[in-house]
Formats: structure tokens, sequence, C-alpha cells
């Protein structure tokens, strides 16, 4: 463990929710400065807590990003609403990630609700987007809050851009009860390294596709090993599986050709190696699984 930067610390775990897509895995890479989680057009793109990690002078925040908050029945989105729901109660403070671009509609009201429900906790809005939101959309959004939640501060960000992130921290240290730093000041994160492989490989996968096939996406990572080369150097060999529900999907990842896997398997790969000292070897296969989505051992090994 390392010695706190100076007396009266401040250090928080700040659980970060928000609709699917409203940015706040682009905010806590943002926030981080390196990519801590993966990013996508595609809503519920994050399907685990993340965690991120801050160190200022002041103290450090320990950001937990959460799946897009879904309103639905199903069993894969009622647990990812567990995750929201566990990650707030682990927390210290609340991050609420609001996207000004948009209308609000029901999804955003039962955030609301939801984060009303937490006054005992500190908690911080970040209207995002302000680089592309309308004056009359941010107007909108910005009278809702006052509304709803008119004792919680507002903040008006680009995490894309990025623009207004530093007085957003600030205000997180501020609110912060005193502490230590509960992570080393060199981590930015505390993810196993299948997980980030397995994860980047999910994001590449997801660019490009529509509809209902980014939901049915799959990856796992069987194999991860550092092999001493002939030619002298190290390699870290990875085997990893794509898993799809259908046949059908099996062929729209593959694509014409195997041009499909293969721009999958490049792009990944290149995102590998910068966060590895070694050669990167990626196996990357599609393989069918109808049952992974509703496989509780595969839900729970999503948690982590
Ligand atoms: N214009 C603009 N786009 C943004 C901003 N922040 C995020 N985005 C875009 O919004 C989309 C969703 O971003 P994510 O960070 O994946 O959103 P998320 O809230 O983590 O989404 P889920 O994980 O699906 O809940 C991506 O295309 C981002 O590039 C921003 O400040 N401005
Ligand atoms: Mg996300």
């Amino acid at each position: 463990m390392s010695e706190p930067v100076s007396k009266g610390n401040t250090a928080a775990f700040v659980a970060i929710v928000g609709r699917p897509s409203a940015g706040k895995s682009t905010l806590m890479n943002a926030l981080c400065g390196e990519k801590v989680a993966i990013v996508s057009s595609v809503p519920q793109t994050t399907r685990n807590r993340i965690r991120g990690i801050v160190n200022r002078d002041g103290g450090q925040l320990v950001f937990i990003d959460t799946p897009g908050f879904h309103d639905s029945t199903r069993t894969f989105n009622r647990h990812m609403r567990g995750l929201i729901e566990e990650s707030i109660r682990d927390s210290e403070v609340l991050l609420y990630v609001v996207d000004g671009s948009r209308p609000p509609g029901d999804e955003e009201l039962s955030l609301i609700e939801l984060v009303g429900k937490h006054a005992n906790l500190p908690r911080v809005v970040a209207l995002n987007k302000i680089d592309t939101a309308s004056a009359k959309r941010l107007d909108q959004m910005r009278i809702l809050l006052s509304q709803r939640l008119p004792d919680v501060p507002v903040f008006e960000i680009s995490a894309r851009k990025p623009e207004g992130l530093e007085a957003l921290v600030t205000e997180l240290l501020r609110v912060s009860p005193e502490g230590e730093p509960v992570y080393p000041e060199d981590f930015y994160t505390d993810q196993p390294p299948e997980f980030r492989v397995s994860e980047i490989i999910r994001e590449k996968a997801l660019t490009g596709l529509r509809e209902e096939l980014p939901h049915s996406i799959y990856v796992r990572v069987d194999d991860m090993e550092v092999r001493e080369l002939d030619s002298g150097g190290q390699q870290l060999w990875i085997r990893a599986f794509i898993l799809v529900e259908r046949n059908s999907q099996q062929g729209m990842i593959v694509g014409a050709g195997g041009q499909g896997i293969k721009r999958i398997r490049q792009s990944a790969q290149k995102e590998i190696a910068s966060l590895f000292p070694y050669r990167i070897h990626l196996d990357l296969r599609v393989k069918v699984d109808p049952n992974w989505r509703r496989n509780d051992r595969l839900l729970d090994r999503l948690v982590h």
C-alpha cells in the first residue's frame, strides 16, 4: 500500500449511473486518463462493474462504471440492474451522468427517481454531451433537474472533448469523506488481464453491428500464456472465442471471406499490444452457444 500524499486526504468509491449510452464509460476513461472501459455507440455496452482510479493531490477517487440503467424485466437486464444497486450500496458518492442531447423520456425519469432515493449519499450530476446538445435540449434538462433534484449540483461537461472535467473532479473530492487511498497511486484499474482482453475484443466486435446482435455477443478468453519465440523475444499467445446465440449471427461476425473476423482480430490485437510488453498472437474464433445469456454461471462471471 502506498503512503497518503498529504494529511487530510479524501478517498471515495464513486458509483457512476445513467441511461445506456449517456457517456458513463467515456467519462470514466477521460477522468482516468486511460481507456479503462470499452465504449461504443450501441446502448448497454458496459455489462460489469468496472473500476477506474483517479489520483489527485487532494485524494483518490475510485469510480465504479455500471451498465446503463434499463427498465426491463428480462433476466439479463434484471441482473444488470442488480449490479447498479450493488454499486451504489458499495459507494460513498453517487455520480449521475445525463445525456444532454436526448429527450428525457421515462428512462431518465426512473433514473432521477433512483438518484432521488439515495439522498443519504453526496450526489453530483454530470450533464454530458454539451458539445453536441442543442441549447433548447440543454435548457429542458436543466429545468427538469432543478425541479426533480433541487439539492444536487449540476456540472455541464463533454466527456468526449473533454471539457469541464476538472471542476467535476474537484467537487467529487470536496464531497468525499476523509480517507486513505485504497489503491497504489500508479493504478488506474484493477481489472484482470483476461477481462481487459475480452472487453477489447468485444468492443471491436461491436463496431459496425446493429440491432439485436450486439447484445447476443459474449467474449471468452480460454487461454493466455507468454511463449518464448525461436527468433528471440516473447509472445503473448491468446485463444479467445466470440460466442453468439444463433448460426446466422456467426456468419455476420465472420463476414464474407472471413473479412469481418479478420478486422476484429487485427484491431483487437493492436490495442492489446498497447497494454502488454509482448508481441501478441490472437487466435480468435466464433462459436454458437444459444444459452449463454440464460446461463447463470456465465452471468456470474460477467459480474466480476
Ligand atoms: N458528442 C458526444 N458524444 C459522447 C460524449 N460522451 C460519450 N459520447 C458518445 O456516446 C456513446 C456512448 O458512450 P459510452 O461511454 O459507451 O456510454 P455509456 O453510458 O457507458 O453506455 P452503456 O455502457 O451502454 O451504458 C459513444 O458513441 C460515445 O462516443 C460527449 O461528451 N459528447
Ligand atoms: Mg458503458
